[in-house]
């Protein structure tokens, strides 16, 4: 499965997004993840609808957005996103998966649902007919910047392998969280294949991203 690259934009700095979003795109970066946080579900505020507009008019990179939020399916119609975009939603925030996820894709975007470290795989087996990716915390959603939570890495192999064994060979694992170069590495064996790269690689201090990006690039190639 192809590997790719999602940047989490929360981690960029604002005073120069324009350059940082122009820097994607020469760099061929293949989504920008946007984190949208509630204070509810996760502790913390982020980005938000306007801000997801904006960049819908601004660059030609499709969107991963994150929705760490209660009750999803009530504040899709909020968000802009369609065709080429990726939507997830988490497990633990609704009690109307199904109906969210139905949601995402009557707009023509792919569906990724997300599970926290805790939660375990078999969680997703009612809505796999349905998805498009799953999304595997390797962190405690909420803050950038955190370690990594190290039982996250057998449970990449084991959905990996879950997935093959019963027919879902097309559903693309997405991991988040403190995917540094080491920890990329670690998760592209386990068979991740679209990596979110916070403050731990593509934003690293005094690196610029092409720089980080092909050394991300050469830490996620390792099959
Ligand atoms: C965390 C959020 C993530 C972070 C990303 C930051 O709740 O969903 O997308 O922005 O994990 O990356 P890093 O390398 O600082 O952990
Ligand atoms: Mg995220």
């Amino acid at each position: 499965m192809k590997k790719q690259i999602s940047p989490s934009i929360m981690c960029a700095d604002f005073f120069d997004l324009k350059n940082t979003i122009r820097s994607f795109e020469q760099n061929s970066i293949e989504y920008i993840h946007v984190d949208i946080m509630d204070g509810s579900f996760v502790p913390n505020f982020t980005l938000g609808t306007d801000f997801v507009k904006k960049l819908k008019a601004n660059t030609f990179i499709p969107l991963d957005i994150h929705l760490m939020i209660n009750e999803p399916e009530s504040k899709l119609d909020w968000f802009e996103f369609g065709e080429g975009d990726y939507v997830a939603v988490h497990f633990e925030s609704t009690a109307h998966l199904h109906k969210a996820v139905m949601a995402i894709k009557s707009r023509g975007a792919k569906a990724m649902v997300a599970i926290n470290p805790a939660t375990p795989i078999n969680v997703l087996e009612a809505i796999l007919d349905d998805i498009d990716a799953v999304l595997v915390m390797t962190v405690n959603p909420g803050f950038a910047g955190q370690k990594l939570v190290k039982s996250t890495i057998k449970k990449i192999k084991s959905l990996r392998e879950y997935l093959d064994a019963n027919g879902y060979s097309h559903i693309e694992i997405e991991v988040d969280g403190n995917v540094s170069f080491e920890n990329a590495a670690l998760m592209s064996e386990a068979s991740a294949n679209i990596f979110v790269a916070g403050t731990s690689s593509i934003f690293t201090k005094g690196m610029d991203i092409s720089e980080s990006a092909k050394k991300l690039r050469e830490a996620i190639d390792i099959e």
